[in-house]
């Protein structure tokens, strides 16, 4: 059984606080092209020579497809509150647009079901990257059609399953998206224009918008908002060049989509940098953009350092790294949720995605993942730190429920806190998962008490599914 690591703070966390695990579609649902599903711009993505690091693509994955009702199983053994999960939008309307399939509707909506038949929230997340190949031969993201289809998508899904959903949140992640996918092309769809990810990014941002107010005024009765990868950037010296490469940086990760979701303008500083490679925004756009929102989350890793002399390299900084060469630096989500909070008028908060890919081991059917069970535990510490400055937060979620497809990486890093065997889709809950259950099985004891705070026992012995 697991080491007791400093337990979080676990009085800091109301009762009702959300505590969960993650996953995405494209990342653990395999079945490729199964039961109707159309391809989507990952399945082109992977079959580029050299974009993924192992040639590997997302046919198989973790056959999540096929062995969700164990995979829910095993959440469910985890005593979470809540799975974080997200819709193929292919599968579900392969085009994009036009006729829906179905066969894929029913699975989402069986996942729905069973995820309440277990007592679990589902958050659904409707575009976690993988768009439909036929919206990407269009423009995809970077064509101002692509928003009203989105919509359009949105409403199917609400209409079908947002009765029995907590929460449906738009996007995850636009900056990687637009970035990642248009900017820099080592992401799907692979491209590298600065002038398309920048337009990507607005049509991201409106799609986000007028999808909430079209779900309002359907009468939606899940709670809506998005998902942004965030971080602290901070500068690599005290020098003029450095302060203002990292004040740069700040305005394109977190300024850019922050300032149009809640004040409803584009960062001038950014606008300047980018000249004739802005994007060409509507009368209204912005105003759309505003749209309130239920909740937001944030997805955290590690903090940014910018040098104006190049990228910088993080074994320098003497702090552990995960196997991804991301530092590991809680004290980094307290400052951003503070400054969130700060900065913004925020919506009550979650960490909708926080962990880490480390080099596991699986030894007589054991992982001990000590370097992740401590990194999970210090950043729930964290969370902690943040709600006793008045941060409103609602969750946590661990990323990930499973090792999976990690994008560009493809299966070398291992995100999950339950190890999957490729070759035979083997589940093994690794210590961090064991020491997950413990500690919400504690405060479940916790709170049946009365209150009052209750350690993390070492030898816990909390019965995870296949443990
Ligand atoms: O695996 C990804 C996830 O899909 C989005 N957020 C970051 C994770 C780790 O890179």
């Amino acid at each position: 059984m697991t080491k007791n690591f400093a337990p979080p703070s676990i009085a800091a966390f109301p009762q009702n606080f959300v505590w969960g695990v993650a996953t995405s579609a494209f990342q653990i649902e395999g079945a490729a092209t199964q039961d109707g599903k159309g391809p989507s711009i990952w399945d082109d993505f992977c079959r580029r020579p050299g974009a993924i690091a192992d040639a590997s693509d997302g046919n198989i994955a973790c056959e999540h497809y096929q062995r969700w009702q164990d995979d829910l199983d095993l959440v469910a053994s985890l005593g979470v509150d809540a799975y974080r999960f997200s819709v193929s939008w292919p599968r579900v309307r392969p085009g994009g647009t036009g006729a829906w399939n179905e066969k894929g509707l029913d699975f989402y909506e069986r996942m729905v079901d069973g995820l309440l038949a277990r007592g679990i929230r589902p958050y659904l997340t409707l575009n976690h990257w993988d768009l439909p190949s036929e919206l990407q031969s269009q423009g995809g993201w970077a064509v101002r059609d692509t928003v009203h289809r989105f919509v359009e998508y949105a409403q199917g899904i609400d209409r079908r399953m947002g009765d029995r959903l907590a929460t449906i949140t738009t996007h995850n992640e636009p900056w990687v998206m637009a970035v990642l996918g248009y900017e820099q092309g080592i992401f799907a769809p692979g491209l590298k224009s600065r002038a398309a990810a920048m337009q990507a990014s607005h049509h991201l941002l409106l799609s986000h918008g007028m999808a909430l107010q079209a779900l309002r005024s359907q009468g939606s009765k899940a709670r809506l908002g998005i998902v942004l990868n965030l971080s602290p950037v901070q500068s690599a010296t005290d020098t003029e060049a450095d302060r203002a490469q990292a004040h740069l940086e700040d305005g394109r990760l977190l300024r850019w989509y922050m300032d149009p979701l809640f004040t409803g303008s584009y960062p001038q500083d950014v606008l300047d940098f980018l000249g004739e490679d802005a994007p060409a925004v509507r009368d209204g756009d912005l105003q759309a953009i505003q749209t309130p929102m239920d909740f937001m989350g944030v997805n955290y890793y590690s903090r940014s350092v910018v040098s104006a002399q190049g990228p910088w390299d993080t074994k320098q900084s003497g702090l552990a790294l995960t196997d991804m060469g991301w530092e590991v630096y809680p004290e980094g989500l307290t400052e951003l949720l503070v400054r969130m909070h700060t900065d913004y008028q925020v919506p009550p908060l979650y960490v909708t995605e926080n962990g880490g890919a480390f080099k596991d081991q699986l030894v007589d059917g054991k992982v001990h993942d000590a370097d992740r069970t401590d990194y999970i535990a210090r950043h729930i510490n964290a969370v902690a730190h943040a709600m006793s400055q008045g941060v409103r937060m609602e969750g946590y979620m661990v990323w990930s429920l499973l090792d999976n497809f990690e994008w560009a990486s493809g299966y070398a890093k291992r995100f999950g806190i339950v190890h999957v065997d490729y070759a035979t889709q083997k589940r093994t809950p690794k210590d961090s998962a064991l020491w997950y259950a413990a500690m919400l099985h504690a405060r479940k004891q916790q709170w049946a008490q009365g209150g009052g705070p209750v350690p993390v026992a070492a030898d816990s012995n909390v019965a995870v599914a296949g443990a």
